[in-house]
């Protein structure tokens, strides 16, 4: 653990870390003896307690103690541990208000039933949104208030999705991370959220947004595909949306396995097994464990069905084998909580009177608090322990119960809908929704012979401890030593003249490329409205006239388009993409596009029959493709567009393809060309075969196809990516927007010394 840390402080780097949660690590409550400080349990907590006290950065959490705010000072902060105060934690106050509309209501009644797809649970109230809009507030003031723009700052869980948003309003530059602990539900389930495009918006407002399972990740990925028409790159786990880059990834989270280890082999551990088994005459049977949290989610009256079916139908288990469910109530201000509770209270009761008898009560129902100890050694003496979520993001209890079998004695059952059950290949897999099954593969877990649950356990145990909580908290600051690296190395261009103007000046030829919409036409609600500022077509123009210089718009806008609208004469315009392209003087058109000719126009005209009454859809045929924009077409169309784009692209049998732009389904034809491939065909045609060395070549673009381009120029070409967060680019250099481009372009006529005669220009182009 030592080193895990002095890693995890060498990737810091200095920087503050700034956790934020909704539930505080330590909490000050008043009790008959005085002020009383707990430590909650959890693995959140147990995993960032030691990484704070190490690293001393600032935890901001609810102050939901009642002695919180009295040993606090004026602005909540107060120094933990209490005997060491390592590190500060900064409580939030919330009224009780806040607590009931942000927390047990939007929290609790919408955002976890939504997200475990439990629908019959889930309610969306508009007081409760406000509340819980307010909360995230609160706690994205308390970032700002407690950090400074070095910091990195991590927040976590459902409770928090607004507060990325919120914090990058204020603090544009900030780096923000977000893990999420529960599910991230399918898009045909997420849509049912009212408040659907908030929550994405807020969550993609941090530079990088974790989840449990890759199965998160592709529901997060496709969410925000489908409700925002963001562009999203799979491979990369990266989603673009209003100019920002969002980094999505899976590191699942786990237990600091040393740390139980050792709990379990302790000698109060040891104590507590005997005592427990004395106490519950647990002595010579068989023990099978269930540990949660009192929730709907974790399958617990399921699981009492399949033990249920156990006795029934393996009748040799009775008497022998005792069910010992340890169970934490919780969120008991909800009633379907409450309910759940007494349901498993009478189920353990009728199981026991329909199979119990004097000497044997198969079900042990605890509900009374456990210390680590109590806890280590249920999982210790658990021949079974069974985790039969019906949906959970990870699940903490299968990982521990690995992680305290130290006699691998014990056999694990695990629900194939847990998060966890990919990486604990070793335990045995349950459906919780189907009894009888789960009860066979009890029967068979409790026979297992001592050789194969001894190897199934050493190999579970092998994983947990590699795949320890220490590893995810690396992961997760590795991810962001990475992207802050990546940030600090982007080469903005403005203020590296001499560097830039070395690579083109002294070059027989300048090439400069340039797409348009974005690059050197502010982004504009309406496409047809997209204009090219006066400032900047003057510049073009004078560039355009200079000797040995090749200025050429590339973009995917149609070539009679984009020659109308930038309308600089005797440059080289390519349309859709490269595959129409013309000189002053000569066009050319790759060959199969001329053939997908009469498919694209039957596309559009069915397109504009479907779509034509959904406000905001403009159709463009661009003879070669067509685009479908629905920048202003409201999200709840948005899916039919798609499907229709989509069909089309059926329909043609695979001559057309769809891709994905800013707010646009471009339809095209499926050739082998792209950017890249245009712009290596027009410097071959318009300097030869030597363009590589003989011209500078500048390449300035904003779009994801203008990666294309970036990665087809040679390594000394001057290649810029326009946006304001643009990491993961294949751009040597970057500018912020428009505004910098054509600071850029003006700079680079200064340095051909356009407003002097031009045989001094071309004499200084030569030296
Ligand atoms: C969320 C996600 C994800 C449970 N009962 C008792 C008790 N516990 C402790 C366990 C464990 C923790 O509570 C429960 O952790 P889980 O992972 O099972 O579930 P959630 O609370 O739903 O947590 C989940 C987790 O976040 C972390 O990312 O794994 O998927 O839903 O530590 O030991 N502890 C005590 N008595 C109990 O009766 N002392």
């Amino acid at each position: 653990m030592r080193a895990a840390i002095a890693e995890l402080r060498d990737l810091l780097a200095g920087r503050r870390l700034v956790v934020v949660s909704n539930r505080e690590p330590y909490v000050h409550r008043r009790t008959s003896k005085g002020v009383e400080v707990t430590r909650p349990s959890g693995g959140l907590v147990a995993a960032l307690d030691p990484v704070m006290q190490a690293t001393g950065g600032t935890w901001i959490a609810w102050g939901s103690g009642d002695a919180d705010f009295e040993v606090s000072d004026a602005r909540g902060r107060v120094r933990v541990p209490p005997d060491t105060g390592a590190y500060t934690l900064k409580r939030v106050a919330l009224t009780e208000d806040e607590v009931e509309g942000y927390y047990y209501e939007y929290s609790n009644q919408a955002l976890w039933p939504l997200c475990h797809m439990a629908m019959a649970h889930a309610r969306f109230r508009r007081r409760p949104w406000e509340l819980y809009q307010a909360a995230n507030r609160r706690f994205a003031d308390a970032v700002l208030e407690e950090s400074d723009g070095d910091a990195l700052v991590w927040l976590h869980d459902y409770h928090l999705a607004l507060a990325p948003r919120y914090i990058r309003t204020r603090r544009p530059e900030q780096f923000i991370m977000h893990f999420w602990h529960i599910p991230w539900p399918a898009w045909d389930i997420f849509r049912a959220c009212p408040q659907r495009v908030e929550i994405l918006e807020g969550l993609l407002a941090a530079d990088f947004t974790a989840f449990q399972h890759p199965r998160h990740v592709e529901h997060f990925l496709e969410c925000a595909e489908r409700e925002l028409g963001a562009s999203v790159d799979r491979d990369e786990g990266v989603i673009e949306h209003d100019g920002r880059i969002t980094h999505v990834d899976a590191f699942p989270i786990s237990v600091d396995f040393a740390t139980l280890d050792a709990q379990a082999r302790s000698g109060e551990s040891e104590r507590w097994m005997a005592q427990l088994r004395k106490r519950h005459g647990l002595d010579g049977k068989i023990v099978a464990l269930g540990v949660d949290r009192l929730d709907y989610t974790k399958g617990i009256p399921e699981r009492l069905r399949a033990l249920d079916r156990l006795f029934e139908r393996f009748p040799e288990f009775r008497g022998r084998l005792v069910f010992v469910q340890k169970s934490a109530p919780s969120r008991t201000k909800i009633k379907a909580y409450r309910d759940l509770q007494r349901q498993i209270e009478r189920e353990v009761a009728r199981l026991n009177a329909t199979w119990g008898r004097a000497e044997w009560r198969p079900v042990l129902h605890i509900t009374r608090p456990l210390p680590p100890a109590g806890m280590a050694a249920l999982y210790r003496l658990a021949d079974l322990c069974v985790v039969s979520s019906l949906q959970d993001g990870m699940n903490l209890v299968a990982k521990e119960y690995v992680a305290c079998q130290v006699d691998r004695r014990g056999v694990l059952l695990l629900s194939e809908l847990a998060g966890a059950h990919d990486e604990l290949s070793w335990a045995l897999p349950i459906n919780p929704y189907d009894a009888g099954g789960t009860a066979a593969t009890m029967a068979l877990a409790a026979e297992m012979p001592a050789s194969e649950r001894a190897e199934r356990m050493d190999h579970l145990r092998a994983y947990v401890a590699e795949h320890d909580i220490y590893e995810w908290m690396r992961l997760h600051i590795r991810a962001a030593a990475h992207l802050l690296a990546a940030r600090a190395a982007t080469r903005w261009i403005r203020g590296r003249g001499d560097e830039v103007r070395a690579r083109i000046i002294g070059r027989s030829r300048v090439a400069l490329l340039l797409d348009f919409d974005g690059t050197l036409a502010p982004i504009v609600p309406v496409p047809e409205e997209a204009s090219l500022p006066a400032p900047i077509r003057d510049t073009l123009n004078r560039l355009a006239k200079a000797p040995e210089m090749l200025v050429a718009v590339v973009s995917g806008r149609a070539l009679d388009d984009i020659r109308g609208r930038a309308a600089i004469d005797g440059i080289v315009y390519a349309g859709n993409h490269g595959l129409e392209i013309a000189g002053p003087r000569w066009t050319w058109t790759h060959p199969q596009a001329e053939e997908a000719r009469p498919l694209v126009a039957e596309a559009c005209a069915r397109l504009g029959e479907r779509l034509g009454a959904i406000p905001g859809v403009t159709i463009e045929d661009k003879q070669f493709t067509a685009s479908v924009h629905y920048r202003l077409t409201p999200h709840p169309y948005v899916e039919t567009v798609r499907m229709a784009v989509y069909e089309e692209a059926d329909r043609s049998g695979g001559t057309l393809v769809v891709r994905q732009g800013k707010k646009v389904f471009e339809l095209q034809p499926y050739v082998a060309w792209d950017k890249g491939r245009a712009v290596r065909w027009i410097l071959e045609r318009a300097i030869g075969g030597g363009w590589a060395e003989e011209a500078g070549i500048i390449y300035i673009g904003d779009d994801r196809t203008d990666e294309d381009a970036f990665a087809a120029l040679p390594d000394s070409a001057v290649t810029v990516k326009v946006g304001a967060n643009p990491a993961s680019t294949a751009a040597r250099y970057a500018a912020r927007d428009v505004h910098e481009v054509a600071e850029f372009l003006q700079q680079l006529a200064g340095w051909l010394g356009l407003d002097r005669d031009p045989r001094e220009v071309a004499e200084r182009m030569r030296s």
